[in-house]
């Protein structure tokens, strides 16, 4: 089929989906057109060399992650059979590192009369005596979502190959009177309080989110609650729920079922309308089985995110061996469906990153795992470098298309800070970069990082700062642009941005950012603030492309003190 055919074909059935409203949701959109197509031939142009991505094809959703007997595992949304959402079976790798993988055959796939319609997203939970088991919603023939269980065939087998769903157990959560039998899916990590597991689906009743809980002795006869663990108005579809308690201080991570005085709750929804990952800080209230949001965490569409980009159905495990929490996130494509199809592949995984609470105990920080270090080669730094109005200045010396770097900017004078005007949103940070970008002179900023730019900067993706001052304090915006970032027409190249809540007492503000051919992950203040931009750039590839320190404000600012990396590519990938 023609490419200008595929194309009309899909604007065809976009428009449709546009203009009826009880569409179908967005990950689950069919493209029968572009099914089991033969003969796939993977563009490697744009692939990535060190985010997880399988050799082929479409994938979404990352699905119970777990650590079990010195190997990690992780299960994934994939269509075998081409590079749109269909066909959907989970995936299955191993590794013992998180960086280098091995990939097994599928671990589940329709099979059953429960989930003959689809094997969608869930969740691993390890039972007492070191068993794992895991939760995912089928589809089954009537269209309803059911949740299923499955467990490893053979526990000795230490890579855990073949799963097997008992038989005459399943399903073992029917969606009830009362329920939506078409919204009703991806069950979480069970956590174990006086005598019961306890889980979560996600749903929704008109437009109110819900996080509908289930409790069970035996893992194998759930009730449902009467009470959700938790709902929101207005806020649509909760995909992927992820409920986890998280230490008042310090990085170390708590299995699922830890409680106490020393614990806040973290509640994550992947809102379906507007496909971000949203959490809150909260209080789980045992006796209540209720989890009840701090006053400091907006719940909705306009609360904290994981990633203010590309991020979504992310999801997080203990990782016993670390004693850390682990946060895995699918990162879509931001080409079209017929770009998709013509390269054979769509969608990677963002690197792991551990999360722990802020001191400040209103948000969450995040930093990638330690053991992607080990992919870094050659070396370059920039220490005590000026960068004045206007300046851009090439990092030399490494692959700046496959790159890792962490910098630390100084600030010497905050006097000249642009003022906050008050009719700006604080919520709607990407309005506001959209508004001021990079090329907007300021007071303090935009300065930050170029990246995957060409040498005479017809294309790059900056990732930047600007700095604002409302009346009381200063105001942090981070953002990671792709306007400028290709110069091929029919892409997504949104002004992505969130704020970055930081004082500024000692006048530093550090970024990090993960250059990776066609993705840009970067990390604000520490990990206080993250996002994620997929670019599709024509001229700043492989060789071509580069990597400078820029400014754009009428103050000057220093690099204190600049690492970048070529990044090495795994041993073995997928
Ligand atoms: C289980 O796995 C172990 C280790 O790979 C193997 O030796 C054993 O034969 C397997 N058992 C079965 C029933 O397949
Ligand atoms: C149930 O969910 C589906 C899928 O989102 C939606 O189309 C339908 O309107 C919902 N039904 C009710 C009764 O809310
Ligand atoms: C928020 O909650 C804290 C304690 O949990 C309380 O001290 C504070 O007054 C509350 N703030 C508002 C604005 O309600
Ligand atoms: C810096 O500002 C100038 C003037 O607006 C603009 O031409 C240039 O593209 C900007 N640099 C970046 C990296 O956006
Ligand atoms: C990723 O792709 C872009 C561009 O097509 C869409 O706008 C996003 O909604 C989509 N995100 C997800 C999570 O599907």
């Amino acid at each position: 089929m023609a490419v200008s055919k595929l194309l009309s074909l899909t604007l065809f059935i976009t428009f449709l989906c546009a203009v009826n409203n009880g569409r179908v949701e967005a990950t689950h959109e069919i493209y029968p057109q572009f099914q089991s197509l033969s003969a796939v031939s993977v563009h490697q142009l744009h692939r990535t060399a060190f985010h997880f991505q399988p050799p082929k094809n479409w994938i979404n959703d990352p699905n119970a992650p777990m650590y079990y007997n010195g190997i990690y595992h992780f299960f994934y949304q994939y269509n075998p059979k081409g590079a749109v959402w269909g066909n959907i079976v989970w995936a299955h790798s191993v590794s013992k590192d998180m960086i280098n993988w091995k990939a097994l055959e599928p671990a589940i796939y329709p099979s059953h009369r429960f989930d003959r319609k689809g094997a969608w997203s869930g969740s691993a939970t390890i039972l007492p005596g070191n068993k794992p088991v895991i939760l995912y919603t089928g589809v089954d023939p009537n269209d309803r979502q059911v949740q299923n269980s499955a467990v490893p065939a053979n526990l000795s087998d230490p890579y855990l190959r073949k799963w097997i769903k008992p038989a005459g157990l399943n399903p073992v959560v029917d969606p009830e009177a009362g329920v939506n039998a078409s919204a009703f899916r991806d069950p979480t990590t069970a956590w174990w309080l006086s005598g019961h597991w306890r889980m979560v689906v996600g749903s929704k009743r008109n437009h109110r989110g819900m996080a509908y809980l289930y409790r069970s002795r035996d893992f194998i006869h759930w009730i449902k609650a009467k009470h959700p663990l938790h709902s929101a108005p207005r806020t649509g579809m909760w995909e992927c729920p992820d409920f986890y308690p998280i230490l008042l201080s310090g990085k170390q991570g708590l299995d699922t079922s830890v409680l106490g005085k020393q614990v806040k709750h973290i509640l994550k929804v992947s809102l379906d309308v507007t496909r971000y990952d949203y959490y809150t800080v909260g209080t789980y209230l045992t006796d209540e089985d209720r989890y009840v949001p701090d006053n400091t965490s907006i719940d909705g569409w306009a609360g904290l995110r994981y990633d203010y980009g590309n991020f979504y159905a992310s999801k997080t495990f203990f990782d016993p061996a670390k004693k850390r929490r682990i946060l895995w996130g699918w990162v879509n494509e931001s080409d079209t469906t017929s770009e998709d199809v013509r390269k054979g592949w769509a969608g990677i995984q963002a690197i792991p990153r551990i999360v722990w609470l802020d001191p400040n105990q209103r948000q969450l920080m995040q930093w990638p795992i330690q053991e992607l270090e080990t992919l870094r080669g050659t070396n370059v730094k920039m220490n005590h470098q000026m960068l004045k109005t206007g300046d851009h200045i090439e990092v030399k010396g490494i692959s700046a298309a496959q790159a890792d770097v962490d910098v630390t900017f100084y600030i010497p004078s905050l006097d000249k800070v642009e003022a906050f005007n008050l009719g700006w949103s604080l919520t709607d940070a990407q309005l506001l970069c959209a508004k001021k970008g990079s090329k907007v002179q300021g007071g303090i900023g935009p300065f930050g990082l170029l990246a995957l730019a060409s040498e005479n900067l017809e294309e790059y993706t900056p990732v930047f700062f600007r700095i604002f001052k409302s009346s009381q304090k200063h105001i942090v915006l981070l953002c990671s642009d792709a306007r400028s970032s290709s110069l091929k027409d029919g892409l997504y190249k949104p002004s992505f941005a969130g704020f970055v809540d930081v004082d500024l007492t000692d006048k530093k503000l550090s970024l990090r950012s993960l250059i990776d051919h066609s993705v840009v992950e970067s990390f604000g203040a520490g990990g206080k603030t993250c996002i994620t931009s997929r670019v599709y750039p024509t001229l700043a590839v492989l060789e071509n492309a580069h990597l400078y320190a820029f400014n754009n404000g009428t103050e000057t600012i220093i690099v204190e003190n600049l690492n970048a990396w070529s990044m090495k590519k795994p041993l073995r990938m997928n």
